[in-house]
């Protein structure tokens, strides 16, 4: 009994540490623009370790004027982008997924340019009160759908 009570205790300690950081952000990027252009969109996957859903509720970014999570869908043969006022469920155990076509954050009203090689901060913010500063590099579409021309 003791002794099942102490491996309780230390299994119970180990996965405290295992899941500490609870949601983990991989694979982040923000999509290069022309200086012109108005918006961009920041893309990346949120993986869920707790038990429980988390939402992404917002975000900001000290590039943009405005930052809204937004999704991309076909609607009478036009891409539409929807946003996201309640924000998007993580599931438990689960990964979301932002990518070109579907969920991303939309960074509008660009204050400054966005070219491949730049760094943009992004700060996202869930419904259990965390947040996550990501640094994110600034990437065309090219060199992330796994069709990068290397030829140059
Ligand atoms: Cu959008």
């Amino acid at each position: 009994m003791r002794l099942s009570t102490l491996v309780m205790a230390l299994l119970c300690s180990f996965s405290v540490n295992l899941y500490a950081g609870d949601l983990m952000i991989s694979d982040g990027w923000v999509r290069a623009v022309p200086p012109e252009a108005p918006n961009s969109a920041a893309y990346m996957k949120i993986a869920n370790h707790k038990d429980a859903a988390v939402t992404l509720v917002a975000a900001n970014s000290s590039v943009a004027k405005m930052v809204q999570i937004h999704l991309s869908k076909k609607e009478g043969g036009m891409m539409k982008m929807e946003h996201q006022k309640e924000g998007v469920a993580v599931p438990a155990g689960g990964t979301l997924e932002l990518k070109p076509g579907s969920y991303h954050v939309m960074l509008m009203g660009l204050k400054q340019p966005l070219k491949e090689g730049d760094q943009v901060k992004v700060v996202l913010k869930f419904s259990d009160g965390s947040e996550k500063e990501l640094m994110l590099p600034v990437a065309t579409s090219d060199m992330k759908s796994g069709m990068s021309h290397m030829d140059h």
